[in-house]
């Protein structure tokens, strides 16, 4: 993990449960002087987190402020790669376009980039994705698997599966479902957008840019006009306010498996799972790709990730990439 000396002092503190530490163990464990430890409680004081000292005892950490900061990822993180390079922003343009640069610059298998804010947070073809500032997840996972071009809009599918059994993971009473290829939706309305770039040659991939964008702790008010009616966020539909970190944590850690599992056995497992959590087979769809409109009812998703929907006249379509409304029964 790339923490500074500030950050691997206050994963401790996290990892601490409300024990108080002395600035002597500190200054021990940390292999410099007292004074040294207590600048650096001061420098993370500056930043919003509060500290106590109880007398004889030590510090205790007392407050925290909302962020997504490594230290915090760390503390919840129990993957052996994914995360252990986190590049964090207070506000950025995408966490995309900074992984792109990464990857120009040969950054290792597993980093993510991870942002409070995107002043220009992308969706599919060059949309907007509204990344209100502290109060959702705004991150780029960069992996590097040993894969070919075809296989890697699948990555938006494992991706799918890992946020949801994630969410699942955080034991709030919501079910999130997925919508073919890349939403999650908690009762009909979008909570998460999945963006899956590459960079690749003819014979290989070089890097996969998986980029999610949750709504977590947005109120309704916190969303723009447009968005009102069809998107929500994890703390509206569970009716408690999330954390951030430990959910990313959480994400972190079923994408590692999720990704080891494709690599050893195959799509198959996946497509289990996918099918498992889906939203729309089953269902009657209207599919908008690029160049027609396709009605009729989702019967799965082939070994490649690609949805296959039955026609009224039981012609079989292939859809690799579309715009999906799904029907609502009367
Ligand atoms: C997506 O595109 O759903 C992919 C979104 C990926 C966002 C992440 S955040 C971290 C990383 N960095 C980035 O810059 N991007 C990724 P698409 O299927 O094209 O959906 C876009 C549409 O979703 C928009 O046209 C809006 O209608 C809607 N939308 C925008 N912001 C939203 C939000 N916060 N919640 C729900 N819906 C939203």
């Amino acid at each position: 993990m790339n923490l500074t000396t500030k950050d691997e002092l206050l994963s401790r503190f996290l990892k601490a449960n409300n024990e108080p530490i002395s600035g002597q163990q500190l200054a021990e464990e940390f292999g410099m002087s007292r004074t040294a430890i207590w600048k650096h409680l001061q420098t993370l004081q500056e930043e919003g987190y509060t500290f106590e000292t109880i007398k004889k005892k030590g510090y205790i950490l007392t407050s925290k402020p909302d962020r997504v900061d490594p230290a915090r990822i760390s503390s919840f993180l129990k993957t052996a790669r994914l995360g252990k390079q986190v590049h964090y922003y207070d506000e950025c343009t995408s966490t995309q376009t900074i992984a792109h640069e990464l990857v120009r610059n040969g950054v290792e298998d597993g980093t993510i980039v991870v942002a409070e804010s995107q002043t220009e947070g992308k969706g599919r073809m060059a949309r907007h994705w509204e990344s209100t500032k502290g109060k959702g997840i705004w991150m780029t996972i960069i992996i590097r698997p040993k894969i070919l071009p075809h296989q890697a809009p699948q990555f938006t599918l494992i991706a799918a599966v890992s946020v949801v059994n994630a969410i699942r993971s955080l034991g709030k009473s919501i079910s999130p479902e997925i919508k073919w290829p890349n939403d999650i939706l908690l009762n009909g309305k979008k909570c998460t957008g999945i963006l899956t770039e590459m960079i690749a040659e003819m014979d290989g991939v070089q890097a996969l840019l998986i980029g999610i964008g949750i709504n977590v702790n947005q109120k309704l008010e916190d969303f723009p006009d447009e968005l009102k009616d069809i998107a929500t966020s994890l703390a509206i539909e569970a009716d408690e306010k999330i954390e951030r970190a430990e959910l990313i944590a959480a994400i972190l850690q079923y994408l590692e498996k999720y990704t080891d599992v494709y690599l050893k056995l195959g799509f198959e497992p996946i497509k289990v799972l996918w099918e498992e959590f889906s939203g729309t087979i089953g269902k009657k769809i209207k599919a908008t790709t690029l160049r027609e409109v396709i009605e009729g009812t989702a019967i799965g998703i082939t070994e490649d990730g690609v949805l296959e929907v039955k026609l009224d006249n039981n012609e079989i379509k292939r859809i690799y990439s579309a715009d999906i409304e799904i029907e609502k029964p009367l």
